[in-house]
């Protein structure tokens, strides 16, 4: 009878054991898991995002024109950031950089308001592919389901260098450069040293693929969390970059970790 009695509390011991192990299991976000495994990342990239510089951003009730002119209603309350960290290059004056943002979602996409002073345009290297992030050019960096981690070659995470001819190139998982026009639609006007831009950035998921794509944009709708940071490419008259401004602060002494490494992004939580 004792025999019994310990098998029985053995049994139901084991089985609680299993069902606490089934309730991790459901808690952890499985659908991240597996992307991880096929990616193969490593398991520095599974410590979850830390959600610095995260901001409200309100619903456009009628989308931006996208037209590089700032007279739409929807942007007429809403909040500039400032686009100051400088991630790469020396000190500079106000008359070399300054830059600042809005920002406005729908379900179609997310909206920038980019307004850029900046003394010299150029656009060097008119081949998109050649060293694209050492002429003028906006960068948007997306991560559509706030993951953070490791995006180098994989599309974990998008870092959109759009250039001023509107050429939009980012690596691919076959660590070739790509273009992806498609994605962001983006217009510009200069007037002195001022470049107003506007871009409407369609949010992929990390199943885009390069080739024979059939991954549709992500339907956006309120209570999202999407990766997010801003920065631009400055060059004024060398061959490679002067500055490469952010716009959220990056620990460390090397500050250009947006390309790679989607935790140094901030967290734009999308409101009604
Ligand atoms: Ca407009
Ligand atoms: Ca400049
Ligand atoms: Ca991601
Ligand atoms: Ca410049």
């Amino acid at each position: 009878m004792k025999k019994i009695l310990y098998s029985a509390v053995l049994v139901s011991l084991l089985f609680a054991c299993k069902q606490e192990e089934k309730q991790e299991t459901t808690s952890e976000k499985p659908k991240q898991e597996e992307v991880y495994e096929v990616k193969e990342v490593t398991s520095e990239t599974k410590q979850e995002k830390e959600n610095h510089q995260l901001r409200s951003v309100s619903k456009a009730q009628s989308a931006p024109a996208i037209d590089g002119v700032a007279n739409d209603t929807v942007w007429q309350n809403l909040e500039w950031y400032q686009l100051d960290q400088n991630w790469v290059g020396d000190d500079y004056t106000k008359e070399d950089f300054q830059g600042k943002y809005k920002l406005t979602w729908n379900e179609e996409a997310i909206y920038l308001l980019v307004e850029i002073q900046d003394d010299i345009l150029i656009d060097q290297y008119k081949d998109p592919f050649k060293t694209w992030w050492d002429d003028d050019c906006v960068e948007v960096f997306i991560d559509e389901d706030n993951s953070g981690g490791e995006h180098q070659y994989g599309h974990n995470a998008f870092a959109y260098h759009v250039a001023l001819d509107g050429n939009v190139v980012d690596f691919g998982p076959d660590k070739e450069p790509h273009l992806y026009n498609d994605h962001v639609k983006s217009a510009h006007k200069t007037e002195g040293n001022t470049t107003v831009w506007e871009l409407k950035v369609k949010i992929y998921p990390d199943t885009y693929q390069d080739e024979n794509n059939s991954v549709e944009p992500v339907k956006l709708s309120a209570g999202k969390n999407v990766g997010f940071a801003l920065a631009y490419c400055d060059n004024d008259s060398s061959k490679e970059r002067e500055n490469f401004f952010g716009s959220v602060y990056v620990p460390g002494v090397d500050k250009n970790q947006g390309w790679k490494d989607a935790n140094i992004f901030g967290t734009l939580h999308l409101e009604e």
